[in-house]
């Protein structure tokens, strides 16, 4: 039994260790033979034939680019880059017999000639941050190609680098894992993996871009590269950490920080930042798969209303379709779209509807008549005008041979686009007519990697080529940038229909730089605990990787869940920035009514919280947008120098005044909670802690631990049912930290048109302090040329003064009833509301 055991044991080791790549035996680039220098780079001709370009694009940023036993090729693209140009910072070349050394005011690149080893410093204190731990590979002789789909798509290349003893590692976007990825090993290949679970490996999305961290000192790497890549922090090896790819080029970016925050601000840069989706984007959001016919839409919205929760939009799943013909509607569960969204816009209620890749095959028959000018209500058995279309202007995929490709997804027998071809994707963009007409407000894409039933891992599409600016590349190079693409489609086909209106795009696959078109969702999650957990750590290593705009199905897709594991999901999903209950088709129902009126209640009270927070999430969102640092964080990004919050999967931060900490596990109503140094206070009862210790808190079901900043002042808004029901009247809630003190902001704009981008915003900044029972309150003249409505801004302080007086600007003003200008004292909190006119303010206490 025993020796049994032992071979089982050994042969699963064995079939693990087999699945890593062993990337020991490739061939080594050759020492650098001569060099040569232009205005921004260094390209270094190899012995073997093999170049490295190494090029300055910032004083934090160098991108190094290596092809094998050939000279660099001249085409330079990718489908991630945001920013071309850059203003080459100052830097110097120093050479001497062994080495050169590339120099910025940030970062000292030193590259040892023989063998070629590349190492990153820190230009200050000549502290290493990076290093190569073998030169950079390739798989010369072929020896990897069991692994590859393609052998015609290029060669697997490597880059390895020393595994810090102490080194932590961070990013990779949406990955089944916790937050803390050392020791693991990650496959991108954007695959279809519904009810998923934690160390599924790969799932939908590639983000090739990773941080390491040790003793609270980061770098990123970003390896732009599409191909199946390989990702591998010391799963297998103690010394080292390396990351490769099944063809392309060895093309990585190197950032230094030290700073995460700094790191994914320039990565921002680089790959894109999140434009700002419409604010009601951050409302509650509901959808199921079955929700049909069109009554059954309006009966979950009126429902939502009759029991005073909150909405803001409905998502229609395939069942809208006619046949599951994308851009059609269904005549019989659908016929007039037109009134169905106008009546759900009298509620506040905006629809989504679902959009696949997949467009049905369906030949034109014989008979078929001339489409009308609304050929989406038309019907759709003799001809389909988005397959007649495509088809005339041959922009559907083909294979090697020449013949169309022909998956199978849900219409059947289907084709898809190839969206590297620029016409085809402004004809997808334009073809959206057919939801923005009938008032559709959003695109929700799905089956994106893309799924064919046919093999969920993408068998049957290896030999289909993209045009890929007349490359016509293979599969094995195009699959991970299929879904960025079509995300980019149609995000400029929404733009482009509605100029004035923010595109929301929502997306299942991608690839680095998706955030500058589409939001995402986790996928098919189960209604599980072991799911449930999963949200966070992939929540916050997804801020991580540059996508702040996430989300996943509130209480889980698939399989059944209860009511506590639904207030439960609630209790995390309530500040997520995409926060949607979805629920497979035929499952148990999950709405937040569904398991009775004691968890409804509970729900209901998050979800009014989370439009009370909504000024305090717009905010942190603005700041996403432009910095590129998420609002759903991990505690490290917020506190890197502490290395208790390397590994908190179980805790978040919303930006970087609320710490959240729910419950994971069924059945508990206590739990620990980490505290980072400085003080807060319990959000519910106001109890002051001094953080840098585990505390133990209460967890009733009613109950999420949440804590706020002693230092931060948190704006509020009204309790609302959907955005827009009542106007901003910002209350800001003052909690100090030990020196007194508090600032904040508030960021506004009108919600829905991008003409934030031209100034039309409004930040109020806000600065208290108490000294010496001095109190003082500075609101600052606001930035930006958006103008609310008349209204009064209200600060709330919790303190035992009682104050004689309070001067506004050198005026005493009045006591104040309940809702009036002025100011008041009671159970503790001291309330003052003076007029918001646009001016600078000081209000002393007395
Ligand atoms: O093959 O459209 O992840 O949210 O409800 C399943 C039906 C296709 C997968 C999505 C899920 C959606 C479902 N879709």
């Amino acid at each position: 039994m025993r020796t049994l055991l032992t071979l089982v044991f050994c042969l699963t080791f064995l079939a693990i260790c087999a699945r890593a790549q062993d990337i020991t035996g490739l061939e080594k680039i050759g020492p650098v033979a001569s060099f040569t220098r232009s205005a921004n780079a260094v390209t270094l001709s190899c012995a073997d034939g093999s170049q490295v370009q190494l090029t300055v694009l910032a004083p934090d940023l160098i991108r190094v680019r290596a092809s094998f036993a050939k000279p660099i090729p001249a085409r330079d693209h990718s489908w991630a880059i945001a920013k071309e140009s850059w203003n080459t910072p100052q830097w110097t070349l120093n050479q001497s017999v062994d080495s050169l050394t590339l120099t910025t005011e940030e970062i000292e690149t030193v590259i040892q000639r023989s063998p070629l080893l590349i190492s990153f410093r820190d230009a200050r204190t000549h502290e290493l941050i990076n290093a190569d731990e073998r030169p950079m590979m390739y798989d010369a002789k072929g020896t990897l190609t069991g692994i590859m789909f393609d052998p015609k798509a290029g060669m697997f290349v490597a880059a390895a680098k020393k595994l810090g003893f102490d080194e932590h590692f961070f990013g990779l976007g949406e990955k089944a894992a916790r937050l803390d990825k050392r020791r693991g090993s990650f496959v991108n290949w954007n695959s279809d993996t519904p009810g998923y679970s934690e160390g599924k490996d790969p799932i939908y999305q590639t983000i090739p871009f990773y941080l390491g961290l040790t003793h609270g000192s980061a770098y990123g790497i970003f390896f732009d590269n599409s191909y199946r890549s390989y990702f591998n922090f010391g799963a297998n090896s103690q010394e080292r950490a390396w990351f490769g790819a099944e063809g392309g080029e060895l093309n990585y970016y190197f950032f230094y920080g030290p700073a995460i925050k700094k790191i994914l601000s320039r990565y921002a840069d680089l790959t894109g930042h999140m434009p700002l989706p419409p604010l009601w984007a951050l409302g509650n959001q509901q959808s199921r798969w079955g929700y049909y016919p069109d009554a059954m839409v309006e009966r979950v919205a009126s429902e939502y209303r009759k029991r005073d929760l909150p909405l803001d939009v409905i998502h229609l799943d395939i069942d809208y379709m006619n046949g599951y013909r994308v851009f059609t509607w269904n005549p019989q569960r659908f016929p007039k779209p037109k009134e169905l969204t106008q009546q759900l816009a009298k509620q506040g209620v905006k629809v989504i509807t679902i959009v696949d890749p997949g467009v049905k095959y369906q030949p034109r028959s014989s008979d078929a008549r001339e489409q009308t000018s609304q050929p989406e209500l038309g019907p759709q058995d003799k001809s389909y005008y988005v397959f007649d279309q495509g088809l005339a202007r041959n922009y559907f995929q083909h294979r090697r041979s020449g013949e169309l490709f022909i998956p199978k997804v849900w219409p059947g027998e289907s084709v898809f686009v190839d969206y590297t071809l620029p016409e085809a994707r402004r004809w997808w963009g334009d073809l959206h007519r057919a939801y923005l007409d009938n008032g559709v407000a959003g695109i929700w894409n799905d089956m994106n990697e893309p799924s064919d039933f046919v093999d969920q891992i993408g068998k049957n599409q290896l030999d289909v080529i993209s045009y890929d600016e007349g490359e016509k590349s293979s599969h094995a190079k195009n699959r991970n940038v299929f879904a960025l693409l079509m995300a980019r489609a149609t995000y400029e086909g929404l733009q482009k229909l509605r100029p004035d209106r923010r595109p929301y795009v929502i997306t299942r696959a991608a690839y680095a730089g998706i955030q500058r078109y589409s939001t995402m969702w986790t996928g098919d999650t189960n209604s599980t605990w072991d799911s449930l957990a999963l949200n966070i750590p992939m929540f916050t290593t997804l801020g991580l990787s540059g996508e702040p705009f996430v989300g996943s199905d509130v209480g889980g897709f698939m399989g059944r869940g209860n009511g506590e594991l639904l207030v439960r999901s609630y209790q995390v999903s309530f500040l997520a920035p995409f926060c949607r209950n979805h629920k497979v088709i035929d499952s148990y129902d999950q709405e937040p009514w569904r398991f009775g009126k004691y968890y409804e209640d509970i729900i209901r009270k998050y979800l009014k919280l989370r439009y009370r927070l909504l000024p305090f999430l717009y905010t942190t969102l603005e700041e996403a947008h432009r910095t590129g640092v998420p609002l759903f964080r991990p505690l490290l990004l917020n506190y890197q120098e502490d290395e208790n919050t390397y590994n908190l999967d179980d805790e978040f931060m919303i930006g970087k005044d609320l710490l959240v900490a729910p419950i994971l596990k069924p059945d508990i109503t206590r739990r620990l909670v980490y505290l980072p140094q400085g003080v807060w206070y319990d959000y519910w009862t106001n109890k002051k802690y001094q953080g840098g210790k585990v505390i133990s808190v209460d967890a009733p079901l009613e109950t999420v631990p949440m804590f706020v900043r002693g230092g931060s002042i948190l704006p509020l808004g009204p309790e609302m049912n959907y955005v827009g029901e009542k106007a901003l009247e910002p209350s800001f809630v003052v909690y100090p930290d030990d020196g007194g003190e508090a600032t904040s902001s508030l960021y506004e704009d009108d919600g829905l048109s991008p003409a934030y981008g031209e100034g039309v915003y409004r930040r109020t900044s806000v600065r208290f302090s108490d000294k010496q029972k001095q109190i003082q309150i500075s609101l600052n003249a606001p930035e930006g040329t958006f103008k609310p409505e008349a209204r009064s801004i209200t600060f709330l302080i919790s303190t035992d003064l009682s104050p004689r007086s309070v001067v506004l600007d050198g005026h005493s003003i009045q006591h104040a009833g309940p809702g009036d200008k002025g100011w008041s004292k009671e159970a503790g909190t001291l309330m003052i509301r003076v007029a918001d006119d646009g001016q600078a303010h000081k209000i002393e206490i007395q």
